[in-house]
């Protein structure tokens, strides 16, 4: 894949059902207004802004069952899912603007059925500060944008696990998270038992993010479909506090870039998610700007010019 060459379609899901705090609805119109378009279309790629989706509304209640608002989840992520197909279909590369983390179903499931048809691999690199592998049962909170993983690799409500028309979507070696630093007890343990690389933030204090980016990236070839779910809480919050799940100590400013770089010169990149931007407990758009500056790198915007490192 030469990213150069890919053409991009913008894709805006705008709803925080999935969330413990309202306002990632918004994250989709603040990286619009931190200039996403233009910024890609300065790097000389194509950008076509499919605009938002819309699904239902918020209705702000309490999990049923172990899961707030499932009906409106599955509703969002099938739209999402449906949109993403169809601009893959037509060999653009997806980026979901979210939204919050919930709608990672939607997207990699359509993602995934895209793949097997395609006879391609798939690689999920899950950047975030939080492993999403909750179930109803081991959830502290019942949000479900702490669930997507677990949904992907077949644990949950039947209408998300079976979106990408395989159950399931993911196994353990198609996927790896990076940043990671707070899990829940019980998803500690489930996550272990799945078998997932999880490169936690000691793994990247320890080795650094170059080795912890080589290892992740590891194995990929031509036939590998790579897809990155950037969760902007990833970031660390002393440059990110525009999102609703905070956890100190991430990665910073550089280190964040390099993860990003890496990703870059491998040119293999075919779909991105960027979600769990919060506006509502951002400062003057800082967030949006800073994740937008972690989008260019991902699409090859480097200080210099550089020869393909592999
Ligand atoms: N996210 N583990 C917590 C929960 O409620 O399950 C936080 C999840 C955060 C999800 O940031 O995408
Ligand atoms: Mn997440
Ligand atoms: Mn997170
Ligand atoms: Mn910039």
């Amino acid at each position: 894949v030469d990213i150069q060459n890919k053409r991009l379609s913008l894709i805006g899901v705008p709803t925080d059902v999935g969330a413990g705090h309202r306002g990632s609805s918004m994250g989709p119109e603040a990286l619009r207004v931190a200039g996403i378009t233009q910024s890609l279309e300065k790097l000389g790629l194509e950008v076509r802004d499919c605009g938002n989706i819309h699904g239902p509304a918020n209705p702000w209640q309490s999990p049923v069952n172990g899961y707030r608002h499932l009906e409106q989840v599955v509703a969002w992520n099938r739209l999402a899912h449906d949109a993403i197909y169809a601009q893959l279909q037509e060999g653009r590369l997806p980026v979901m603007l979210g939204g919050d983390h919930c709608l990672g179903v939607g997207s990699i499931s359509a993602v995934a059925r895209y793949c097997r048809e395609q006879q391609k691999r798939l690689r999920v690199l899950w950047l975030d500060a939080h492993t999403d592998f909750n179930t109803a049962e081991l959830s502290p909170t019942g949000n479900i944008h702490g669930m997507p993983v677990a949904c992907l690799f077949g644990y949950g409500p039947e209408a998300l696990v079976n979106m990408s028309g395989t159950r399931p979507a993911l196994n353990a070696d198609m996927i790896r998270q990076i940043g990671i630093r707070s899990v829940d007890a019980g998803e500690k343990h489930f996550i272990h038992e799945a078998g997932i690389d999880v490169f936690d933030m000691r793994h990247i204090d320890e080795t650094g993010m170059r080795q912890t980016m080589q290892e992740a990236l590891y194995g990929l070839d031509q036939d590998t479909h790579l897809h990155v779910s950037f969760d902007v809480d990833f970031l660390d919050p002393d440059i990110a506090p525009g999102v609703g799940t905070t956890v100190r100590g991430g990665p910073n400013y550089r280190e964040a870039q390099l993860c990003m770089e890496m990703i870059a010169d491998t040119g293999m990149m075919a779909s991105l998610d960027i979600v769990e931007l919060n506006p509502a407990l951002d400062v003057r758009n800082l967030t949006a700007e800073i994740a937008l500056d972690m989008v260019e790198s991902l699409f090859g915007q480097s200080t210099l010019v550089r020869r393909n490192v592999k």
